[in-house]
C-alpha cells in the first residue's frame, strides 16, 4: 500500500502511466513552471528597478530560497530552512546591523525575491532534470537585474550545482569556488542519484563551472572523496591540519583572471557545538568565528553565494542554528576600492577616462553586498 507522501508526489506520474495523454500533463506542467518563474522574475525586476532608481548601488544581495531537501541521503529537513533563516534575520532578539555596520533593512543592502516553489513543482510531477534547470533559470533572473546578486538559501547541497552553473553561464566563464563543509560532496554518484547532495561538486567540476575549488572544514572524507578531489584538482583543506592552514585560509585572495568568486557554506562546516541543526553531525569542525575570519578576510569579487544544509528539524528549540545561518556574514570587508578584486570597477575605470575612483558612498554600498547575511 502506498504512503500518502508517495501518492502525493507521484500522483501525476501515476496518471501518466494510466494512459492520460503525455502532452496534456506536459502542457500543464509547463504552465506551472512559467507561473513559478514569473513571480521570481517580476519580484527581481521590481527590486532591481528600485535600486537602480536609488542610484549608485554597485552590488546588493538578494535572497532566493530553494526549499529542496529530497536529494539528501539521510534526512530531508533542509527543505524547511529558508523561512526559518528569514525569521532569524528579522528576529526581534537581535538588531539589523551587521558586524561591519551595514543596515539590513536598507533595500540597498538586502532584498528578497522569494522562493523557488520546489514542492509545488514536484507535486505537479516535474522531475529533477527540469527542477535543476528551473533553479538555474531563477538564479539568472536575479542576475538579470543589476545590482542584485543572488544569496541562495538552501535546501540541501544538491542546489549548489544548478546555482553555480547559472552563475558561470550568466557571467560567461568559470568562477573560483570557496566551499566550506565537513564533506567534499564530490562522489561521482551517491546511492544511484547523480543529483545527490553528496555529488554536487562533481557536477560543478565536470561542467567546467569552477576554475579553483577550495574545500575548507573537511573532516568526513572517504577514499573516493580524496580520489575525486585529485581527479578534479580540488584544494582540500582538512580540519586535522587547520591550525597549520589557518593563516593561509584567513587571508585568501580568489577570483583574479576568472569571473569572480562563489561561496558555498554548508552549515555543517561548523562544529556541532556551534550549529547542532544539521543532518550530519560531524565533531571537530570550525568555530563560528573561524568561518567569519575566513569569509570576512577574503579578497575577491563575490558574485553569488549559498547557505545550505541547515536542518530546522534538528535545531534546538530556541532556533540556535537558524540564527547561526542568519548571522553568517561571508562578504564583510570586501574592498571595492581595489580594482584587482572588482571587475565592476575595472570596467568602470575603462569607461571613465580620467581619475575614476570609488567614492566613500560607493565603497559603503559595495561592501554592503558583503553584509549579505546579517
Ligand atoms: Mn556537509
Amino acid at each position: 500500500m502506498k504512503t500518502i507522501a508517495s501518492m502525493g508526489i507521484h500522483y501525476l506520474q501515476g496518471l501518466n502511466a494510466a494512459n492520460v495523454p503525455k502532452e496534456l500533463i506536459e502542457k500543464g506542467q509547463n504552465r506551472v513552471i512559467e507561473a513559478s518563474l514569473t513571480l521570481i522574475r517580476e519580484r527581481a525586476k521590481l527590486k532591481g528597478e528600485l535600486l537602480r532608481a536609488l542610484g549608485s548601488v554597485v552590488a546588493s544581495s538578494s535572497l532566493l530560497g530553494v526549499p529542496l531537501g529530497h536529494n539528501s541521503s539521510f534526512l530531508q529537513g533542509p527543505a524547511f530552512a529558508p523561512p526559518r533563516i528569514r525569521e532569524a534575520i528579522w528576529c526581534g532578539s537581535t538588531n539589523s546591523s551587521t558586524e561591519g555596520g551595514h543596515e539590513l533593512n536598507d533595500p540597498r543592502v538586502l532584498t528578497d525575491v522569494g522562493d523557488v516553489p520546489v514542492q509545488e513543482l514536484r507535486d505537479c510531477g516535474v522531475d529533477d532534470d527540469r527542477l535543476m534547470s528551473i533553479i538555474s533559470e531563477s538564479v539568472k533572473l536575479v542576475m538579470d537585474e543589476p545590482p542584485l546578486r543572488p544569496l541562495v538559501l538552501g535546501g540541501d547541497h544538491s542546489i549548489s550545482f544548478p546555482v553555480v552553473r547559472a552563475v558561470s553561464e550568466k557571467l560567461g566563464g568559470p568562477v573560483d569556488v570557496l566551499h566550506l563543509d565537513a564533506h567534499p560532496d564530490i562522489y561521482h554518484c551517491f546511492e544511484g542519484n547523480k543529483y545527490s547532495h553528496a555529488s554536487s561538486f562533481a557536477r560543478i567540476m565536470e561542467g567546467g563551472f569552477a576554475r579553483r575549488l577550495l574545500q575548507v572544514g573537511i573532516r568526513s572524507i572517504t577514499k573516493e572523496g580524496r580520489e575525486q578531489g585529485k581527479r578534479f584538482g580540488v584544494e582540500q583543506y582538512e580540519m586535522r591540519t587547520f591550525s597549520k592552514d589557518r593563516d593561509f585560509l584567513e587571508n585568501l585572495q580568489l577570483g583574479e583572471g576568472v569571473k569572480g568568486v562563489y561561496i558555498s557554506v554548508d552549515v555543517d562546516c561548523l562544529d556541532p557545538a556551534f550549529a547542532p541543526g544539521v543532518s550530519h553531525i560531524e565533531p571537530g569542525g570550525l568555530s563560528f568565528r573561524d568561518v567569519l575570519n575566513i569569509i570576512q578576510n577574503l579578497k575577491g569579487d563575490v558574485v553569488a553565494a549559498d547557505v545550505v544544509e541547515f536542518n530546522p528539524q534538528r535545531d534546538t528549540v530556541d532556533g540556535m542554528t537558524a540564527m547561526v545561518a542568519a548571522k553568517l556574514d561571508p562578504l564583510e570587508n570586501f574592498d571595492c576600492n581595489d580594482p584587482r578584486y572588482n571587475p565592476l570597477l575595472r570596467s568602470a575605470a575603462a569607461k571613465t577616462p580620467s581619475n575614476h575612483h570609488c567614492t566613500p558612498a560607493c565603497k559603503l554600498r559595495v561592501s554592503n553586498f558583503t553584509s549579505f547575511m546579517p
